[in-house]
Parts: structure tokens; C-alpha cells; sequence
């Protein structure tokens, strides 16, 4: 069969303040293979060219910024942003490098690079959200993405692909629908998350949730029953981890008997209460209790 080729699409990925679990995870694609991401097509007649990519190039120092800079006179690119932006102090607490003696921040390389994007994908809960890099005290001043693009006036179209770490279909299907359907292609919620893969709760397909309507709660980890009295936020978390499951579609967290800790919501990690600790205010169908989302115990929110 033969298949029409597209011209490649170049992609730059960029770094903030992150634990690198993002581009570990997403890197671990199955299907595209990392074979087929990195040196075929994504999918067939569809080719991505990692033009700068600060975890997997083999440049460094001046050299690896030059490639940068070059990348970026090619407009029209993917930029991918994973990791919180650090505001305070002029962004000084992240540098993406440095040449000729100037260091480069990654507050000045989002603002510039996605300028002349076609699309910015905020890879991560904390790029996205701000998450676990913007906790509270957050004493960097860490944003996400769209908070910098709002602060700047920046209008390029934002995606964001939340997950602490994110699932590699979420980001490369993302890129996918966009590549042969176009950016209209891809339906967003109001957090700007791709509803094929954010668009329902995990309790919704939580192959404990007959348990839940039974009122069968697990006491500890290994019990059997809903995990919802261990902390579970699955009744409040858009994502559809039930039915994709994880490394190579093998488990998910709950799979292994450990609750959900909303890593895709916006409010995680610091508005949703401990990990192990129960949402309260949430309408429990077999006892009728009032629960609610757990108020901030730091900020007072
Ligand atoms: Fe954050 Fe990502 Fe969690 Fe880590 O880039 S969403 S801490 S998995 O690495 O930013």
C-alpha cells in the first residue's frame, strides 16, 4: 500500500522544574514504538523530528544551544513544555542552558519559543497544572504554562496533557489527532485536557465501584472493597487509567490495590487532602454521608 508522506513535523521539547518522570514515562511508548517516534513515522506517512530534546540529544553546553536556536527559526513547530515555570527572581531557579556565558531560563525560552509555535503541549501535571513543583510554600513563584501564556498575553494554542507522571498514548495520540485531523480535531475540557482521554471520572469505569455502591470499603491496604476510605479520589479524577492501564496495558494504580491521588487534577497536589486521607463532602450512595473535596489545611482555602 503505498502511504503519502507528509513533511516531517519538528518538535522542541523543553524542561522546567520537574522530576523528569514526565519525558520518562511518555518515552516509554508503546505504540509508537520509540523506534518509530524517534527514527520512522508515528504513524504511517506521519513523521515527528525531535529537533531539540534536552533528555535524549547527545549535545550539550553551546552546541546544544545553537541547535535550539536553529530549531526555532523553523516556525510551526511542536513546542512540548514539561515541568512548572519558575517566576520569581526573573526565573533564575531554572536554567535550560547557557552560551558564550548567558544563561538561558526556562521563563525566557517558553515566552520566545512559543511564539512561534504551532501548537505548546504542557506535558505533566506540573506543567499543566503547576502541581508538585508549585506546592505550597512554592517559593520559586512555579507556574504552569497557561499561567505564564495568560500573565504575557500569549494566545498560540495550549494543550494540556496532565498526569503525574502523564501516559505516553495521552501525549503522542494527542499529537496524533492533531497530525491528521488538525488542531480543531482535538476536543478539550475547560482545563484545556483532551476529553478522549480526560472526558470521564475513573470511578466511572473503576472495576471497584460495585463495591462502592455496595458500601464495601476497604480498612487497609490489601482489604477488599472500594479504596475510597483510604484516600481514593477516583470519584473527583478525569482520566481514563481503568481502561488503558499502564506499562504496556499491564495494571494501573488501582490494579495494585493503591488509591487514586488525582495527579490529573488541577487542584493536585495541595488541594486535595493527604494521599491517604479521605475526600469528605462526596455523596457516598450506600450511607448517604455529605463529603467534601478536603479543604487546604496550608492556605487556609
Ligand atoms: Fe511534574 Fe514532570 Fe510529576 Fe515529574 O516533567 S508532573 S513532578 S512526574 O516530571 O513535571
Amino acid at each position: 500500500m503505498d502511504i503519502k508522506k507528509s513533511a516531517p513535523i519538528s518538535v522542541i521539547s523543553i524542561q522546567g522544574q520537574n522530576c523528569t518522570g514526565c519525558v520518562t514515562s511518555t518515552l516509554c511508548s508503546e505504540y509508537p514504538s520509540i523506534e518509530n517516534l524517534l527514527l520512522r513515522d508515528i504513524i504511517p506517512g506521519h513523521k515527528l523530528e525531535f529537533a531539540f530534546h534536552p533528555n535524549i540529544m547527545t549535545a550539550s553546553g553551546k552546541l546544544a544551544m545553537e541547535i535550539l536556536e536553529n530549531a526555532a527559526k523553523k516556525k510551526g513547530y511542536v513546542l512540548i513544555i514539561d515541568g512548572a515555570i519558575p517566576t520569581a527572581s526573573n526565573g533564575v531557579y531554572c536554567i535550560t542552558g547557557e552560551k558564550d556565558g548567558r544563561k538561558y531560563t526556562i521563563l525566557e525560552e517558553t515566552l520566545k519559543l512559543s511564539l512561534d509555535a504551532m501548537i505548546v503541549i504542557a506535558l505533566g501535571t506540573c506543567a499543566s497544572f503547576g502541581g508538585i513543583a508549585a506546592g505550597n510554600p512554592n517559593p520559586t513563584g512555579a507556574q504552569s504554562v497557561g499561567d505564564v501564556f495568560s500573565t504575557n498575553d500569549i494566545k498560540t494554542p495550549l494543550i494540556n496533557i496532565p498526569g503525574c507522571p502523564p501516559h505516553p498514548d495521552w501525549l503522542f495520540g494527542t499529537i496524533e489527532e492533531i497530525l491528521t485531523g488538525g488542531l480543531e480535531n482535538v476536543q478539550l475540557d475547560d482545563f484545556k485536557r483532551p476529553k478522549t482521554y480526560f472526558g470521564k471520572l475513573i470511578h466511572e469505569n473503576c472495576p471497584n465501584r460495585a463495591y462502592f455502591d455496595e458500601g464495601k470499603f476497604a480498612k487497609k491496604l490489601g482489604d477488599e472493597g472500594c479504596l475510597y476510605e483510604l484516600g481514593c479520589k477516583g470519584p473527583i479524577t478525569y482520566a481514563d487509567c481503568p481502561k488503558r492501564l499502564w506499562n504496556g496495558r499491564t495494571n494501573w494504580v488501582i490494579g495494585c490495590g493503591a488509591p487514586c491521588n488525582s495527579c490529573t487534577s488541577p487542584e493536585y497536589p495541595d488541594f486535595l487532602g493527604d494521599f491517604y486521607e479521605r475526600i469528605i463532602d462526596l455523596e457516598v450512595p450506600a450511607n448517604k454521608r455529605k463529603a467534601k473535596i478536603q479543604e487546604n489545611k496550608f492556605l487556609g482555602r
